[in-house]
Order: C-alpha cells, then sequence, then structure tokens
C-alpha cells in the first residue's frame, strides 16, 4: 500500500535525526517559521533545548558551551531576522577557533516575495565563520555531516540554511543516515619537536637567567601544565599565563599571574626583569603582551603548532619550536645542561603570595565599594569548585584577580570586544556543567545589554549566582572620557536597582553595600541553588591599572600605596 504524502516523515524529521546521529544532546534556541518544526522534532528525540530570549543568546550560549565541553555548540534561529541577530558572536566565535554548528532557516525558494528573505551568506561570510546553503533535498543529510566535518576541522562555526519550504517536504530520500563526523575525522597523535629544533631552543634558553613561562590556552589543551611547572622549575624561572588560561599553575608559589592588560603589581615587575620568555600554545595576542611590552629585555621563544613571527600586526617571536605544546616543553627541559644559580627564591614566593593585585590608594564615595574589596571578599567566600564566567567591562580587571580559582573553573572569552555576553555565556557554562554552581561576574552595562536572559535563567531552572559590579556607568567609557576632559554624558546612569530587576524576572536578589554579609549569603545561596542577582554597588573613582596606563585622569587624587 503507498503511504500518503501526509503520513511520510517530512524533511524535517529526517534533518532532527541527523543531527542527532550528529550527537547533538543540547541545543541553544530561538524559534520563528524556519526552525520550528526542526526544532520541536529535534527536542522530541530527546535533545536538550534551551529556549532563549534573544538569538544572539542562542549562538553565545552554544559558544561558551563548546569551550567548556570540546564539542560542537549547537544552536538554531529562524529565517532573515533571526540570523541578522548572530552577528556580533560570530566575529568572536571566529576568533576563539570554536567549533558550532547553528541550524538557520532560509526563506522558502518558491516565493515570488518573502519579507524575511536576505541574502544570508554574504553577511555570515563577513564575520568570518562558513555559510552552508542546503538546498537539495537529497543531499542535505551528508550536507549536515559536512557542516559538523566542517565546524570540527577548522573549528570554526558554520551556518545552515535550509528554506524552510524545503524542510516542509516529504522525505523521499534514502532512510540511512550517513557516518558521523566524529568517526571520520583523522586520529592524530600529538607533533613532536624536530630534535635540531629543541637542540637550538635548549642552546638559547641555557644562556639566560630570568626565564618565564607563559602559557595560553593551547598549553592547558595539550594537558601542558606540569611540562611548563617542570622547565620553569628546571630554569628557576617564573611562570604566567593568559587571561583565558589562567589560573593554570594557581597553586604554584612562582606563577606571577596574569600576562597582558590583567597583570597583577608583582607580574608586572617581575615580567619587566625577565630576559627570556618561553610561550608555550598561546597565539602572543596584543592584550596578552605578545609584542614584549610588558618584557622588554626578553628574548622569545614560542612553542606551538603553528608558531608565528607577527600576530596581531606586532612583532612577536623571533624564536620557534615547532610541536605540540607538552612534547615540545618535555623535549625542551630534557635537553637543558644542569645550571648554576636560580631566579627563585623564597623571598620572592612570599611577595608573589603576600602582595595585592593592586595597591593604590583612591578617594571614594562614602557608601560606595571598592570593587577590589569585592572581588577580594568573593575570593574568599565563594567555594572553590564552583564554575567562573568573567565578562567584559572596566569590572573584569577586579573579577580576573581571583588567584585561588583553578583554569578549569573559570572561562572568559573576549575575542571580539563585546560587552553583552555575560548572561549567555553562564547560561551555556551551566548547561556544560549541570552538576555545577556557575558565577557570573559582569558589569550593570554588560548586564543590562541581554537582561531578557535572565528569564530563560529562571524558566530552566540554571544554578547560576551573577555578581553584578555597578558603578551605574559604562565605567571604561567615563574614565576614557575623564582622561580627555569630555563630558560623561551617555556613560553614566546612576544606580538602578538590580535586585528589584532580578525578582521581576522570578529571580532572587540583593543589593550590598558592605562586605560583612557575604559568607553568609554565599551560604544562603549554596543552599538554596538556583540563581540569583547580587548587586555590589562600587565607586567609580577606583581605576584598574590597565586605564590607569592607557587613560591618565587629570585631577583624580591617584597615590601609591
Ligand atoms: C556591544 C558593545 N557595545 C559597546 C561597547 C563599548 N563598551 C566597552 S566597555 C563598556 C561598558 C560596560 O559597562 P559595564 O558592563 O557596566 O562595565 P564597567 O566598564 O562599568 O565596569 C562599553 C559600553 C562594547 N565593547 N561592546
Ligand atoms: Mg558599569
Amino acid at each position: 500500500m503507498q503511504m500518503s504524502n501526509q503520513a511520510k516523515p517530512r524533511v524535517y524529521d529526517i534533518l532532527a535525526k541527523a543531527f542527532m546521529q550528529e550527537g547533538v544532546r543540547t541545543c541553544f534556541a530561538l524559534l520563528g517559521d524556519a526552525n520550528m518544526n526542526w526544532a520541536a522534532r529535534l527536542s522530541e528525540q530527546g535533545c536538550r533545548m534551551v529556549y532563549v530570549r534573544h538569538e544572539h543568546s542562542a549562538l553565545a550560549a552554544s559558544m561558551s558551551y563548546a569551550r567548556k565541553t570540546g564539542d560542537v555548540g549547537v544552536s538554531t534561529v529562524t529565517c532573515g531576522p533571526g540570523v541578522t541577530q548572530l552577528i556580533t558572536a560570530l566575529p568572536a566565535a571566529v576568533r576563539a577557533h570554536l567549533p558550532l554548528v547553528v541550524f538557520a532557516g532560509e526563506a522558502p525558494l518558491k516565493s515570488g516575495w518573502y519579507n524575511q528573505e536576505l541574502d544570508q551568506g554574504p553577511i555570515i561570510a563577513a564575520t568570518g565563520a562558513a555559510y552552508r546553503p542546503l538546498h537539495m533535498v537529497e543531499r542535505m543529510l551528508v550536507g549536515v555531516r559536512d557542516a559538523f566535518l566542517q565546524a570540527r576541522r577548522e573549528r570554526r562555526p558554520v551556518v545552515v540554511g535550509i528554506p524552510y519550504d524545503l524542510q516542509d517536504r516529504a522525505w523521499d530520500g534514502p532512510a540511512d543516515l550517513p557516518r558521523p563526523s566524529r568517526d571520520l575525522l583523522p586520529r592524530l597523535a600529538p607533533i613532536p619537536p624536530h630534535p635540531d629544533d629543541v637542540a637550538g631552543a635548549a642552546k638559547l634558553l641555557a644562556g639566560a637567567e630570568r626565564v618565564v613561562v607563559l602559557a595560553g590556552l593551547g598549553a592547558v589543551e595539550a594537558g601542558a601544565a606540569a611540562a611548563c611547572r617542570a622547565l620553569a622549575a628546571r630554569t628557576g624561572g617564573l611562570l604566567a599565563t593568559t587571561l583565558p588560561a589562567r589560573g593554570l599553575f594557581h597553586d604554584d608559589p612562582f606563577c606571577v599571574g596574569i600576562s597582558g592588560s590583567f597583570t597583577p603589581e608583582v607580574g608586572l615587575e617581575y615580567l619587566a626583569q625577565a630576559d627570556f620568555v618561553v610561550a608555550v600554545g598561546c597565539s602572543l595576542a596584543l592584550h596578552a603582551g605578545g609584542g614584549g611590552q610588558l618584557w622588554p629585555k626578553a628574548k622569545m621563544l614560542q612553542i606551538d603548532i603553528d608558531p608565528v613571527a607577527v600576530s596581531q600586526g606586532q612583532e612577536v617571536a623571533r624564536h620557534h619550536l615547532r610541536a605540540d605544546a607538552r612534547l615540545g616543553v618535555e623535549a625542551l627541559t630534557a635537553a637543558l645542561p644542569a645550571r648554576k644559580g636560580s631566579w627563585r627564591n623564597d623571598a620572592m614566593a612570599t611577595r608573589i603570595r603576600d602582595s595585592k593585585p593592586d595597591s593604590m590608594v583612591f578617594e571614594i564615595e562614602p557608601g560606595l565599594l571598592d570593587p577590589r574589596d569585592v572581588a577580594a571578599a568573593l575570593e574568599k567566600a565563594l567555594p572553590k569548585d564552583w564554575e567562573m564566567v568573567n565578562s567584559s567591562g572596566h569590572c573584569s580587571w577586579f573579577f580576573a584577580q581571583m588567584p585561588s580559582r583553578p583554569q578549569e573553573r573559570f572561562f572568559t572569552l573576549r575575542e571580539f570586544g563585546a560587552i553583552g555576553n555575560g548572561l549567555p555565556f553562564a547560561m551555556g557554562v551551566a548547561a556544560a556543567r549541570p552538576d555545577r554552581t556557575v558565577v557570573l561576574f559582569d558589569g550593570d552595562g554588560g548586564l543590562m545589554m541581554h537582561v531578557q536572559e535572565l528569564e530563560t535563567i529562571r524558566r530552566h531552572g540554571l544554578n547560576i549566582l551573577i555578581v553584578v559590579m555597578n558603578d551605574g556607568a559604562y565605567g571604561s567609557e567615563v574614565h576614557k572620557l575623564r582622561s580627555k576632559g569630555l563630558p560623561e554624558d551617555g556613560s553614566v546612569f546612576g544606580y538602578c536597582d538590580l535586585a528589584g530587576i532580578a525578582r521581576g524576572f522570578g529571580l532572587a536578589g540583593k543589593t550590598f553595600k558592605k562586605l560583612d554579609d557575604v559568607p553568609k549569603a554565599v551560604a544562603e545561596f549554596a543552599a538554596s541553588g538556583g540563581a540569583a542577582v547580587w548587586d555590589f554597588h562600587v565607586s567609580d573613582k577606583v581605576l584598574s591599572p590597565t586605564i590607569r596606563r592607557a587613560h591618565p585622569q587629570p585631577g583624580t587624587v591617584i597615590a601609591p600605596a
């Protein structure tokens, strides 16, 4: 008997199966005509759907999810206006090398006119992401598989555009799904270094007296932390990390912290004395001080699978060792001759341990908090196994200075410099680590940009503590405008009631004007779970060292302690 067209599966049914076949078990979604049938089927087949309130949040949440799980992050948006909402998050995902797949609809092919029609390919291409229109029903399953293959292989976002009239057709194609991309990827062993390169690097390094081993996310991924510690110990040198890799050596007494815009006081001092930096699995970005801004006297050796001489417009490394981070560092350490003398000593370890990240004294208004004290109080009170998400804005400097927190409990992604990612990033981490409590550290401006996601967090029962450093302003802009003597209009807003806003969305909300009650509040939150917004009213008179360096303030009381 012939099946009627109605009883036959639709293309969207089979497309949902193709995504399940790819191992997709979490999808961040905002529905419209061009993706909702597919999304409904995906949900029915057991994929956990997180229904957000803005498409930017769907993509941004999939980014932190991808980073935290090491898997492909998946999101879905409708055609036209759904797709255009992706454009702020995509460049960051491209630059952060994140494997993502976005199921996007396209306008129906059969319509002569359609109001949401847009040439989506060039818009996506402009961000650096790949766009794969799937217009041939028979090839769609392979097309989906290839999108995942490309995302994994190129570590890049891939947007799949499928006209929704095609999605609605009866499926006449083969019932077999292709083998998933994961099974097809070549299984590659880590790349060992060439012996000549090792010998050359060891000779160079043997002559150095003040060595810093600087690790980036490549070192994290390659599992090179122990090798880096051993190299630093062998050379009598110090350790540092980039911001995203912060915490990789959190319990090492000779780690000076983050290198770059976020370097603490003691780190600046020691980095300036370095005569040799070994950069491991690190792209030597401008913000990490990759061009040697913080270590003007040092030679630079880069150990990486893809070493570079010039990065982000500046000369970075003259010496290179091409290898997997762990294998390269291990080989280099093994090739070093025995050495006399050491830069490190006990007094140095004590200084590193006891120094404040920043000891500058500021005069601040009564009733407001010093952001450094807020970070210190939270560092003390928050359990060490909570997942930390550091967002953006001026306040992110202070929140990054929580030295007891390990790298595997930290997330930041700042590759496009956009604010407004805090809530979606925290949602992605919460989805990736459902058994953990997530703490988001954000500014009031960043939070307000996508504040609607508080509702998503409540509805999905995500366990997220949202800590806001509220200076009633776009702090970064205030400080830059002040440094030029320009009016502050457009950057100062006043302290709005974030706790009240949180309660309006059904979350708990609390305003902090003093810090004594932080430990009790942490204990209560740990017991209750759920989600809450904690609003810390801080002074905008406290400037981070980065802002002080780049934008000195006329007429402000700034004195070293
Ligand atoms: C999408 C986007 N719009 C504007 C900016 C410019 N910008 C950079 S920091 C910032 C202020 C952020 O304010 P807040 O989150 O309160 O942090 P604060 O600097 O006050 O600590 C703004 C508007 C940006 N980086 N990204
Ligand atoms: Mg602010």
